[in-house]
């Protein structure tokens, strides 16, 4: 990944309150309080489609093992699936998701809505490249995502969020089912080895629907990187200093291609200052918050 800081200022305060105070804004929920929540909402800021996941219980986490030691073969420093003990149930209230990452041009909206001074580091002379506006928009840190979310008056989602809309019901190892399948999504050498219009990758779906949840961009999470309840690996990176992403990427390099990072229940820490050229996000909003 390539790594930079940027220096957040008072500016996100602000907006940050203004996004605290103006959760009401998702259309096509239906009516009062007690009416059936819409299977489908267009948010009203930045016109996203978003899907939603019903309430109830998930399967989170895994109990799986790297009895072979392979993440001293591929020399990374973590062990293999320790940080994602135990597979446990989680029980969740309805939320809805976007269906696809936030893109260049939704990004692009909100810098325009807001004056917000920092830009993409990919982009130049303030706009994305010709061809890449339906691109997840990538070269952004936590806070600018956060940012983003609370503009659209959404938040970002949790990691049990994100791994309830990318699991099912049913705890799906992957998006799509249970196996493996290579080309399903713009993972590695096998999709573009860049970013890719959003969705255009049809087998990286859900079974809520939600595409590029194993490929394309990682995600931001609003998590810090800590335990699982009933997790016994003591990690000393556990605590308020990591930002847990989820998915994997189109990006090739690194150890990311080996199947340990393909699992739905994967989860990567990284330092939320930096931005990243395979990181992006999506967005939550939770019906049960809106302000009346
Ligand atoms: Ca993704």
């Amino acid at each position: 990944m390539m790594n930079s800081l940027k220096s957040q200022g008072s500016w996100l305060r602000a907006i940050a309150i203004f996004g605290l105070t103006g959760l009401a804004s998702c259309s096509g929920t239906g009516g009062g309080a007690d009416a059936p929540l819409a299977p489908v909402i267009v948010s009203e800021v930045d016109r996203k489609e978003m899907v939603l996941i019903p309430a109830g219980e998930f399967v989170m986490g895994t109990n799986k093992t790297d009895p072979e030691n392979m993440h001293q073969k591929i020399g990374t420093v973590k062990p293999l699936y320790l940080d994602q003990h135990p597979e446990h149930k989680v029980n969740l209230e309805a939320y809805y998701i976007d269906r696809y990452e936030v893109t260049n041009r939704e990004y692009q909206a909100f810098l325009d809505d807001t004056g917000y001074p920092d830009v993409p580091g990919n982009w130049e002379n303030g706009m994305f490249l010709p061809g890449r506006e339906n691109h997840p928009v990538t070269h952004v840190t936590w806070q600018e995502a956060l940012t983003y979310a609370l503009w659209a008056h959404k938040r970002l989602p949790s990691e049990a969020q994100w791994e309830k809309a990318a699991r099912g019901p049913n705890g799906n190892l992957y998006p799509w089912g249970n196996e493996y399948q290579k080309g399903k999504g713009n993972i590695a050498i096998e999709g573009a080895r860049d970013t890719a219009p959003v969705g255009s990758y049809p087998g990286d779906v859900s079974f809520y629907q939600v595409y590029d949840m194993a490929g394309n961009a990682m995600e931001w999470t609003r998590d810090w990187y800590r335990p699982y309840p009933g997790n016994t690996y003591n990690d000393s990176r556990f605590g308020e200093k990591f930002r847990v992403l989820r998915g994997t990427s189109y990006q090739k390099a690194g150890h990311y291609f080996l199947d340990a990072y393909q699992f739905a229940f994967a989860r990567t820490e990284v330092d939320p200052e930096g931005y990243y050229e395979n990181v992006g996000f999506r967005c939550v909003f939770i019906p049960s918050q809106r302000h009346s």
